[in-house]
Formats: C-alpha cells, sequence, structure tokens
C-alpha cells in the first residue's frame, strides 16, 4: 500500500469524546496557528450528526472541545436543509477565511452545504450550493483563470461521477464539467466521490477520491489519488490504477459501516508530507502518511 498507516491507529475513538454521542470519524483537516486542527463528524445519540473540532501540536494525540461546533440547529434559516445532520466536512483557506463544504442531510436527501470561519469559533452557515442528491464537495485553494472551482458528487439514477464547475463568488455556480467517472470492473466500479481538497503542487492539482464496490449485500470503500492540470483543472492528468489505502485492519473492517475507508481531510505540509486522516469503519479517526512525490509518481503510472 503506497500509504504507511500510522501503529497507534486509530488515533481518535469515542471514549475520548467528553458527551454522549455514538462515533466520532470522517474529519476535515487543517493547520490553524500552531496546531492541527480536525473538524469531526460526530454523531449524537439521535442519530444526527454536527461537527466536533479536536485539537493537536504533533498531528497524532488530539484533545477535543468541551461541545460540537456547529449543529444542524445552527442552521437558522437552511435548518430544513439540515434537520438530520451534517457530515463530511472539507477545508479549504481562501484569504483570510477557512471554507468548509459538507453535506446536508433531510428529507430532502444529501446536498453541500457551505459555511465561513475565520476562527472555528463563530461559523457563518452560506447555505447549500448544490441540489440534492450530492455530497463529496470539495473548494480548490485559490482562483483559477479568476474564478472559484469546486468539485463535486451529483448522484443521478445509477450514474456517480465527479463533477467540477466555476463561480466568481462561491455561491453562484456553473460551467458544470464531467470530470471522473468510474473505472468498469475494477475497484472503483459502482461510484466515485472526491475525498481530499486539491492541493498544489508543481505538476498538477492533487488530491485523494475514494471508489466503491460492491460484493453481494456488502460494500468496499478504498481510496485512490488523482492529478488535474493546473490551469485546466477539468483535465486529468493520470490516476492511480491500484487504491492507495484500503481497509485490512480490524479497525477498518468493523464498526458501524464494515470494510470502510473514508477521507475528507489531509494536511500536506511544506516538504510533500501528506497526513492522511481517515476513518476505519465510519466509527474512528487514523492517520496514513506517504509523500506528495509518491502519489504524483503513482499517477502518473
Ligand atoms: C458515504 C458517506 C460517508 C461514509 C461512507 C461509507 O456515502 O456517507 O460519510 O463514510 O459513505 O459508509
Amino acid at each position: 500500500m503506497l500509504m504507511e498507516k500510522y501503529q497507534g491507529n486509530p488515533i481518535v475513538t469515542i471514549e475520548q469524546v467528553p458527551f454522549r454521542a455514538n462515533s466520532i470519524f470522517n474529519p476535515g483537516a487543517t493547520r490553524y496557528g500552531n496546531e492541527y486542527l480536525l473538524l469531526c463528524r460526530v454523531e449524537m445519540p439521535n442519530g444526527r450528526s454536527s461537527f466536533l473540532i479536536e485539537r493537536s501540536k504533533d498531528g497524532i494525540n488530539f484533545v477535543p472541545d468541551s461541545r460540537p461546533c456547529l449543529t444542524p440547529e445552527d442552521h437558522g434559516e437552511f435548518f430544513k436543509y439540515a434537520e438530520w445532520g451534517i457530515e463530511d466536512p472539507r477545508i479549504v483557506k481562501l484569504g483570510v477565511s477557512y471554507y468548509i463544504t459538507y453535506t446536508g442531510y433531510s428529507k430532502y436527501m444529501p446536498l453541500v452545504m457551505l459555511a465561513e470561519t475565520k476562527d472555528f469559533i463563530k461559523f457563518n452557515v452560506l447555505g447549500p450550493i448544490s441540489e440534492p442528491s450530492n455530497k463529496d464537495c470539495a473548494l480548490f485553494p485559490e482562483k483559477i483563470n479568476g474564478l472559484y472551482w469546486k468539485m463535486d458528487r451529483p448522484s443521478a439514477d445509477k450514474s456517480h461521477n465527479i463533477w467540477i464547475s466555476s463561480s466568481p463568488d462561491l455561491i453562484h455556480w456553473g460551467q458544470y464539467k464531467i470530470l471522473m467517472e468510474p473505472t468498469t470492473g475494477t475497484w472503483e466500479n459502482d461510484k466515485i466521490g472526491g475525498s481530499t481538497p486539491p492541493v498544489k503542487t508543481k505538476d498538477g492539482w492533487l488530491l485523494c477520491y475514494h471508489g466503491v464496490r460492491g460484493f453481494g449485500i456488502s460494500t468496499l470503500y478504498k481510496i485512490g489519488a488523482v492529478l488535474l492540470d493546473l490551469h485546466e483543472p477539468w483535465k486529468v492528468i493520470g490516476k492511480t490504477a491500484e487504491p492507495v489505502l484500503m481497509p485490512e485492519k480490524d479497525y477498518e473492517r468493523t464498526g458501524d459501516v464494515n470494510n470502510v475507508v473514508f477521507a475528507n481531510g489531509w494536511i500536506v505540509e511544506d516538504d510533500g508530507t501528506v497526513r492522511l486522516y481517515y476513518s476505519g469503519a465510519d466509527t474512528n479517526i487514523c492517520l496514513a502518511t506517504t509523500t506528495t512525490e509518491e502519489l504524483i509518481k503513482a499517477c502518473k503510472g
């Protein structure tokens, strides 16, 4: 496997959450000041998720805040689109603000929500930036050709592909283009979705994505990587033929949803070290490491 799993995994479990909750998983990740910050999905006893921050000085030992920082009830006029919970945040810094794209879940089914924060204390919920059914949205961390860009994963009938679109203001989106489709008959046969937000490298925009394949009544979630053109980000330069991370360990095989590795946050250090914060079996938070160089080489095949 191209990614090395940390020996002490999982690094965060439900036992350390200081209030009643079912599970903690699928964190967005960023550097904030001199800290590593994880914005985690925490499923509350009623089965609806909120976000909880975990902080760390070394990227391995995390300490949770005492209470959730964003809940469905904090969504004001947008509550009806998040009533069943908020899930899978992806964090991108643009200028002085951190923008968070995440799933709002309700009777209308999943859609993409956008929020902004400068301090991870006060969150401005900007509302839906897609219709249902759509999830796995990440913004690009800078403007390209004078516009903001996002990728997301609308679901249409049996089709689960990644699309890319652009916007002048992060709110109004258009110029939709298909970005990636599953390669049939492989580990990503049934559906794919973006995992981590794209990171700029000299070779192109680098990101992880997940691929899903059904086996009988069960599914298997694995993670791959893809490289996009720097100036024309709707063009795929290459993607890994094999997964870079897959469920192997007990903590990835057994949990609320078996046989899942899922990621929506990573931190790429200036020296190219990649820290992927992922979850095993929708039940914990784990760490895997590699380098941008290794991932790029694998994408170029
Ligand atoms: C996806 C999302 C993720 C979850 C994954 C595996 O559709 O709901 O939150 O981790 O399925 O169950």
